[in-house]
């Protein structure tokens, strides 16, 4: 496509179109998007972020996608959000005051070496791309390699798991330049992580049964977030704290995201598993292979 008006929203698209589709939204909309470079990938990509913003110095939202590269309707979501916040800029009231007094950071392809290899190579891929020195088992999982319960329960430490945790905290490039861009920051009000699937919406903690200090406002805002979500086409999200609520083998995963961005004062710090509950799962097909097959000689 030649503008993100042309572009196939209902469709996944490989890593070189999300790419363009970035540029291209900045070129469209300069005094709303600008594109920030935060490091380079294992493969030396770039990690781009799209910024959001009318005014100078203010506190922002951060939202992630596709820290797990298989999870394509994540960066399809990503690449849809971006639209639609330079779509409803000045038209939608509570877009609109957000952006008056608030920045939105979006990083839409959060582990591009590994959704390459999803497109080149094998669908299912989930980590880094990153060799793993003495194995031949390649990458780390980006959402166990964070410095928060880092190395207990609810991780691996063998490089051939999919729960890979790596050597050590933010041994990703990948991980590391979102923490520092966090650090430099300074004032993110907000950190939304997206993955999918499950349909869930989940708070901290994920490494410990401990209650988060703000666990009564998280989970009323997640409740009341999961009711208006669900009042537009009745999808259903289970909500909770990722310990309570997700089910892996381990109750617990530790060294997640949200859990670092939390304790590094973010309180409004979110994961949502987006669709489906499990019958696709990582392969839900896009929304144009799910219409009924087009019959010959029917409009
Ligand atoms: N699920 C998440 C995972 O990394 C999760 C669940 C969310 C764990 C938040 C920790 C923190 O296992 C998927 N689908 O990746
Ligand atoms: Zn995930």
């Amino acid at each position: 496509p030649r503008n993100t008006d042309a572009y196939d929203y209902a469709n996944y698209h490989p890593l070189n179109e999300i790419y363009s589709f970035m540029d291209m939204l900045v070129a469209e909309n300069p005094g709303l998007v600008s594109k920030t470079t935060i490091g380079a990938s294992y493969q030396n990509r770039p990690l781009n972020i799209l910024k959001f913003s009318t005014g100078p110095n203010r506190p922002a939202v951060w939202i992630d996608t596709g820290i797990h590269s298989r999870e394509w309707v994540t960066q399809a979501s990503g690449t849809w959000f971006a639209k639609k916040i330079v779509t409803d800029y000045g038209r939608d009231p509570a877009l609109t005051d957000l952006l008056n007094r608030m920045d939105i950071f979006l990083e839409i392809v959060t582990n591009p070496d590994g959704y390459e290899y999803t497109h080149t190579t094998n669908r299912m891929w989930r980590k880094t791309r990153k060799p793993n020195p003495g194995t031949s088992c390649v990458g780390v999982d980006p959402n166990r390699n964070w410095d928060a319960g880092f190395g207990g329960p609810g991780a691996s430490g063998s490089a051939c798991s999919e729960t890979y945790r790596g050597p050590r905290a933010h041994s990703e490039s990948e991980v590391s330049s979102i923490v520092d861009f966090v650090r430099a920051h300074g004032n993110i009000k907000a950190f939304v992580s997206i993955h999918s699937y499950s349909q869930m919406l989940l708070y901290p903690y994920g490494y410990t049964r401990q209650p988060a200090a703000d666990q009564a406002e998280l989970h009323a805002l997640a409740e009341q977030a999961i009711t208006e979500l669900a009042s537009l086409y009745g999808t259903r999200y289970r909500y909770g704290s990722i310990i309570n609520t997700i089910s892996l083998q381990t109750a617990e995963a530790s060294g997640g995201t949200i859990d670092w961005t939390y304790k590094q004062g973010i309180k409004y710090s979110y994961t949502f598993e987006l669709r489906d509950t499990g019958r696709y799962g990582f392969v839900l097909p896009p929304i144009r292979s799910s219409l009924p097959p087009r019959r010959p000689g029917w409009p």
